[in-house]
């Protein structure tokens, strides 16, 4: 029953679901439809009636951004309703609101935002978000600490486990492009050239680096914390001044938090490093990378924060029981494992937004923060910092400890 839907077929899609019929009001010929995906993977098309807007989301039955030579199972877009309907309680107010899904389609509908853009758009037209670090540390913080073993049951975490463990296409996706790729010969990497062929080539025969990528991509796919989102990058968060909305989960399985983590970290830490190359004469873009570098400490402080006090307010989980802990001469010893657990979370953080950040410069796909400064001669030094940052995460953690020390390296680099 699948086929790929285009600007006439959704409509019949649409129209043949009365509830989306109704919210969109009118006749389907009436509509406004735009296909308006420029993700590297899916159709995404905006709906507006006379009386509201949807978006539909379906997968193709290959990676859009390579085409039909490289093949992808369709099944993508049954695990981000999963998502969505495992966390969306959990997330209120933070995620777009669920519809419907359409299984033979691989299709779903959402709720269509308006007039929210995508964080890193905004981000690099020189917008700021006073509220955005916050929201998506609130964000990271919920849905983890609700999938994991200590907001969650041993039941509803094997559920978990094992559903989201069969989104093999896209973890493999993952584990190739972001893991092994950038810094092995693959003919799907690609970076600015001949600028950067000699880090390239430096990165490729640096062992102790390729080392520690291998160990986070080892841990990245047996450390089974909670259920994550798996890409939270600046490309999956649209806002507006007051609001912001986590979409994209379509890479999430019960995998490490500080994947999760990381990935924000990482592309905050990108997109300071890419705003010299926006700079214009008007402006030199100097306040605008100091206010993004300033959200790391805003967006690691929240996520901490929050997860702390979910753990004391709601933790009803297998972990860490509270019937263990329930002597106050016992607080003392709970309070430094919690503390503990989250340096564990930061540290693993701290890695995935290297491995993240040199995929981003030498792997299959790129980020606009770099890729919309069109000249090379401008682009490649900015790459290169944001991968020699990277490296220093991987060969020195030691250093990166605080998220402070990541604002540091930033700023020294
Ligand atoms: C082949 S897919 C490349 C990337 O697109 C998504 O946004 C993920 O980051 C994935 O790794
Ligand atoms: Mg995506």
């Amino acid at each position: 029953g699948y086929y790929a839907l285009d600007n006439h077929s959704v409509r019949t899609f649409l129209n043949d679901l009365p509830e989306m019929r109704a919210k969109l009001g009118g006749a389907p010929e009436s509509w406004a439809v735009e296909e308006v995906g420029d993700g590297n993977l899916n159709l995404v098309f905006l709906v507006d009636g006379p009386d509201g807007s949807v978006c539909v989301k379906q997968s193709l039955p290959y990676v859009r951004a390579a085409g039909e030579s490289w093949p992808l199972p369709l099944d993508r877009a049954f695990f981000e309703q999963s998502y969505y309907r495992a966390v969306g309680a959990h997330v209120e107010g933070l995620a777009p609101r669920f519809y419907h899904y359409q299984p033979e389609l691989y299709a779903f509908v959402m709720e269509r935002l308006s007039p929210h853009i995508i964080l890193r758009r905004g981000l690099i037209e020189g917008r700021r978000y006073p509220h955005v670090a916050q929201h998506v540390g609130e964000f990271a913080a919920r849905s983890t600490f609700a999938t994991s073993d200590i907001g969650a049951t041993i039941e509803e975490k094997a559920e978990w486990t094992a559903s989201f463990a069969k989104n093999t296409s896209l973890i493999r996706i993952t584990a190739e492009v972001v893991f092994s790729d950038p810094l092995s010969e693959s003919p799907r990497n690609r970076w600015t050239r001949p600028e950067l062929d000699g880090l390239a080539r430096a990165f490729r025969s640096d062992s102790a680096l390729k080392g520690a990528v291998a160990d986070f991509g080892w841990r990245f796919l047996t450390t089974g914390q909670a259920l994550i989102h798996g890409d939270l990058h600046t490309g999956s968060v649209m806002v507006t001044e007051t609001d912001t909305k986590v979409m994209d989960p379509e890479f999430s399985f019960v995998g490490p938090i500080g994947y999760d983590v990381g990935a924000f970290l990482a592309n905050l830490v990108m997109n300071y490093l890419a705003q010299p190359g926006h700079a214009t004469a008007a402006d030199d873009r100097r306040e605008q990378a100091d206010w993004v570098l300033d959200q790391v400490p805003v967006f690691w402080n929240t996520f901490k924060t929050r997860f702390l006090a979910l753990w004391e307010t709601s933790a009803r989980g297998d972990a860490y029981p509270a019937t263990m802990f329930a002597h106050p001469a016992d607080q003392a010893v709970l309070a430094a494992r919690r503390e503990a657990f989250l340096d564990g979370v930061f540290a693993d953080a701290v890695g995935y937004a290297a491995v993240k950040t040199i995929r981003r410069i030498l792997g299959f796909a790129h980020n606009i923060d770099f890729e919309w400064i069109a000249d090379p001669a401008r682009r490649a030094p900015l790459e290169n910092k944001a991968a020699q940052l990277a490296r220093k995460f991987l060969l020195e953690p030691h250093s990166f400890r605080t998220p402070e020390d990541i604002v540091a390296g930033a700023k020294a680099i």
